[in-house]
C-alpha cells in the first residue's frame, strides 16, 4: 500500500472547495490517514518548494501558500501517488483532462489549487516534512474489512 501526501492550497479554502475535492478522494477509495488545516510558516513553505527556487514564480509561490490556510493530507491506497495525479490533473488548468481536479476547479496554473506529490521520492520526503509519524492513523479498518476477518 502506497502513501502520498496532498495540500489543498489557500484558494481552495477560501473558496469553499475542501469537501468537493475531498469527496472525490475518498470516492476514488483512497483513505485519509493524516489531514491538519494549518497556516503554512515561511521556512516549511520553502522547504516544501526548494526545487523551484530560482524560477519565476518562486517567490509568488512562497506567497501564495502562506497567504492563508492548507489543508495537508497523508493519504493511504493502491498505486495513490500516480492515481492522486491523475485525478488532480496537469499542472495547467488549461491542460488538464475535463474531469479532473485542476481542470474543474481552477483557472491559473500559477494559483492551481492543490498540490500532489509527482514520485515516490518526493511523497516520502513531503511525508515527513508536513507531518510526524505520530500524526498519521495507519491501517484502521472499514466495518466491511472487520467482519470479513481482512
Ligand atoms: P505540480 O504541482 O503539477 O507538480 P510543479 O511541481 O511543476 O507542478 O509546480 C509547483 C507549483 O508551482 C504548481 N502547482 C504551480 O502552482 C506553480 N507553477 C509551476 N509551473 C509554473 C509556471 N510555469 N508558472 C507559474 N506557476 C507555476
Amino acid at each position: 500500500m502506497e502513501r502520498t501526501f496532498t495540500a489543498l492550497k489557500p484558494d481552495a479554502i477560501k473558496r469553499g472547495l475542501m469537501g468537493e475535492i475531498i469527496k472525490r478522494i475518498e470516492n476514488k477509495g483512497y483513505k485519509i490517514i493524516g489531514m491538519k488545516l494549518m497556516n503554512v510558516p515561511e521556512e516549511l513553505a520553502k522547504k516544501h518548494y526548494e526545487e523551484h527556487l530560482g524560477k519565476p514564480f518562486y517567490e509568488r509561490l512562497i506567497r501564495y501558500i502562506t497567504s492563508g490556510p492548507v489543508l495537508a493530507m497523508v493519504l493511504e491506497g493502491e498505486n495513490v501517488i500516480s492515481g492522486l495525479r491523475h485525478i488532480v490533473g496537469k499542472t495547467s488548468p488549461d491542460d488538464a483532462e475535463a474531469g479532473s481536479i485542476r481542470a474543474d476547479l481552477c483557472m491559473t496554473k500559477e494559483y492551481n489549487i492543490i498540490h500532489a506529490s509527482d514520485c515516490p521520492i518526493s511523497a516520502k520526503r513531503e511525508i515527513e516534512l508536513w507531518f510526524n509519524e505520530n500524526e498519521l492513523c495507519s491501517n484502521y479498518k472499514t466495518a466491511l474489512e472487520i467482519l470479513m476477518g481482512i
